[in-house]
């Protein structure tokens, strides 16, 4: 193949079949493009082969189904060649809140042998600064035979960008396609050759840029919100302090042209808003006072929420008391760093008596209660009518409209505002 192809893109290999991934690999296949899919999860790359899907986001089952008849998905445990590569996988933090790049090393060594001249590498995992630059280096190392564009510039037999993933869990299709880009290429060839895939799909804008500026973009967006739910979960527990209802004083202060104060909550989850920041934080300590700031204070939330239930359930000998929903946010079934689990948690040690999960969308309550016995999983009737305390951590449109004479006269905490 000529070395600075434009040619387009037939095939795509994507490493990484979770939120981002599987519906990165389903649009491409959907636009015409040979996707093959690669996980680890031996049980998720056989589902995807039958046309399923292991994890809940709107109509991503019809997509994935429809692209794995036409055979333009296929999914496995290992790479093979193709014009481009997109790495997807995640990237957690180690106990010192260290990132853990172990599975973008990972990825990136599996794909590396199968790599020709022309093919393009674009990571989309969310990386400190510097990571992409990294992934040249380690390529470059593994394979003396290519050019890598950290050292040849736009003269690179290979070609490597940074394109993070924004998408917002819930809405993952419509964003994927929908949202701008951003792609910071190593060289400014890395981030051509990225623009000329993305434009298969993406209607937004591809704005291009370097890969380190890309990687602190991605990083800031999700430590903007933190810090701003953060502000909103300080102001609540201002109001919990002065006896003030707090989403009356949101919804006021809302009232003024440009004020826009986000909603407070149990404490920030998922596996991006709660973690990504400490990513900044670890690149440049001393620079960082207010984003580690507000992990502290969104951190600190479930502890504060379950403060308050201990001190209402102390009136109770053996108090019921029902939790409505676990996942992070509302109408997923993602459970990751979700703050109910830590409020959970945390009652299971300081409170006997019964507790009753309702979580329309889970089958099975996850390991963390494992060997819990007072712990159940029970429909959302069940829980209203045997609970002495009702608290409602995920606003999960299945509890909008609760029959609200099972609430009367018990201690609700309503971490969301839901019923107000
Ligand atoms: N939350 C609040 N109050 C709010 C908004 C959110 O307490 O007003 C809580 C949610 O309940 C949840 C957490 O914050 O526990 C995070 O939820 P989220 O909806 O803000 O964000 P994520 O983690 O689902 O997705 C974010 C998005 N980033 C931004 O909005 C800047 C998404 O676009 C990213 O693609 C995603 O992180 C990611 O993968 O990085």
């Amino acid at each position: 193949m000529d070395r600075q192809t434009n040619e387009p893109f037939n095939s795509v290999c994507v490493i990484g079949l979770g939120y981002v991934g599987l519906p990165t690999a389903a649009v491409l296949a959907s636009r015409g493009l040979d996707v093959l899919g690669v996980d680890i999860d031996e049980r998720a790359v056989a589902l995807i082969n039958e046309g399923k899907v292991h994890i809940i986001e709107p109509d991503l089952d019809i997509l994935v189904n429809g692209a794995v008849a036409t055979g333009k998905l296929r999914a496995s445990t290992a790479p093979e060649p193709a014009d481009a590569f997109i790495v997807a996988v995640p990237t957690p933090f180690t106990d010192g809140r260290v990132p853990d790049l172990s599975f973008i090393e990972a990825a990136v060594d599996s794909l590396a042998q199968v790599l020709k001249a022309g093919d393009l590498i674009i990571i989309e995992s969310t990386s400190p600064v510097g990571t992409t630059e990294m992934v040249s280096e380690k390529l470059a190392a593994a394979r003396a035979d290519l050019a890598f564009p950290h050292a040849a510039g736009n003269d690179a037999d290979i070609q490597i960008a940074h394109s993070p993933e924004r998408v917002l869990p819930g809405k993952v299709l419509m964003e994927l396609v929908r949202n701008d880009r951003v792609i910071g290429g190593i060289s400014p060839r890395c981030a051509e050759r990225a623009v000329q895939l993305y434009k298969v799909a993406v209607d937004g804008q591809c704005l291009t840029t370097t890969a380190r500026t890309a990687e602190l973009v991605k990083l800031s967006e999700n430590a903007y919100r933190d810090v701003n739910i953060a502000f909103a979960n300080e102001i609540s527990l201002v109001c919990e302090e002065l006896g003030i209802d707090v989403w009356e004083t949101l919804e006021l202060a809302n009232h003024h042209p440009r004020v826009n104060i986000l909603n407070p909550g149990p404490g920030v989850g998922g596996h991006c808003i709660a973690v990504d920041p400490w990513f900044i934080v670890h690149s440049a300590p001393e620079a960082t006072p207010l984003i580690r700031a507000a992990r502290q204070v969104n951190d600190g939330k479930p502890a504060a929420i379950a403060d308050r239930i201990v001190s209402a359930a102390a009136t109770y000998s053996q108090p019921v008391i029902a939790f409505l929903g676990l996942a992070y946010k509302a109408n997923i079934d993602d459970l990751r760093e979700s703050p109910s689990i830590e409020i959970v948690d945390r009652l299971a040690d300081a409170v006997t008596g019964g507790f009753l999960i309702v979580e329309p969308h889970i089958s099975a309550l996850p390991e963390a209660f494992a060997g819990k016995h007072h712990v159940k999983l029970v429909d959302l009737d069940t829980a209203l009518e045997s609970a002495d305390i009702i608290v409602l951590l995920t606003d999960h449109e299945a509890f909008k409209n609760v029959d609200e004479s099972l609430l009367e006269g018990k201690p609700v905490f309503d971490t969301r505002g839901l019923w107000r």
